[in-house]
């Protein structure tokens, strides 16, 4: 039975600016760089507590990644290791439900924060009746309460987890769900994400898709990306514009004008 979608907080009929009727943001690596010291930290503390050799440096993590989902990324690693299917099976999920519990622990101790910028843009969009929406292949036992703890003032209407869809990214189905239930379209809503398989995800299932590197990413294959910076960019701080196709003009601050702007060129 799939989790209902949890609607934080009902916007009001969608008001936006011409043409841009809501965004998707994705969370790991893009809302937050929850990876390197997040996640893959609640990996290494699950495989510790389950007295195993494994651990995961930010290299091979790094590596690792392009596996997206949890359990499907330890289950891959344990089968690279010569675990057997049977063995695999029972171990992944455990690890994994651990892992998360982990995780959820280190949010709740202010462990994981919002990227520099993260909550201007979210303001400037919902300020403008811009709707907001998550499609992430993270899993919804630590979703929902990362986001509440890490942006609790955000109303994010719809939030699609991994675990509640049958194709991971580069699967579109996380986009194309979040876009049934916001009732938009592919062409008044727009992607941000941080990865290759992120990328894919959202330009399969039809939307713009501005990229916003980090540690891990920068060296991805982001061609077909509509905008990439290496962050979001702040006043006096402004990030690095990579690729701007779409002539946006962004001078290095992913704002809402520019956020509207991939929606015109369509
Ligand atoms: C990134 C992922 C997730 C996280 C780990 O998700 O691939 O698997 O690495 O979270 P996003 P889980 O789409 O937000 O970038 O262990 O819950 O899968
Ligand atoms: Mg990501």
């Amino acid at each position: 039975m799939r989790d209902q979608p949890v609607v934080r907080q009902k916007q009001d009929a969608y008001a936006g600016s011409a043409g841009l009727a809501a965004v998707v943001f994705d969370v790991d690596g893009t809302l937050v760089d929850s990876e390197r010291d997040g996640h893959r930290v609640a990996f290494n503390r699950a495989f510790e507590d389950f007295a195993l050799p494994y651990r995961w440096d930010e290299a091979l993590y790094g590596r690792l990644l392009r596996v997206t989902g949890g359990q499907r990324r330890i289950d891959g690693f344990l089968a690279e290791h010569g675990v057997d299917d049977d063995e695999r099976a029972r171990l992944a999920p455990a690890l994994h439900r651990h892992k998360t519990d982990i995780l959820k622990a280190m949010v709740a101790d202010g462990m994981i924060e919002p990227r520099p910028g993260v909550v201007r843009l979210l303001d400037e969009l919902a300020g403008r009746g811009c709707r907001l929406a998550v499609a992430t292949t993270g899993s919804r036992g630590w979703v929902d309460q990362l986001l509440e703890r890490v942006l609790p003032q955000v109303g994010f209407e719809v939030v699609v987890t991994g675990d509640e869809v049958a194709g991971r990214k580069p699967d579109p189905e996380a986009y194309l769900t979040a876009l049934e239930r916001l009732g938009t379209t592919a062409s008044d809503t727009v992607a941000v994400e941080d990865s290759h398989e992120g990328l894919v995800a959202a330009k399969s299932a039809g939307l713009a898709c501005v990229v916003v590197t980090n540690g891990y990413t920068a060296d991805h294959d982001l061609a077909s990306a509509d905008l990439v910076l290496d962050g979001f960019g702040d006043a006096g701080s402004p990030a690095r514009v990579v690729s701007d196709p779409r002539g946006t003009g962004c001078a290095g601050i992913l704002d809402a004008d520019v956020v509207e702007a991939l929606t015109r060129w369509r």
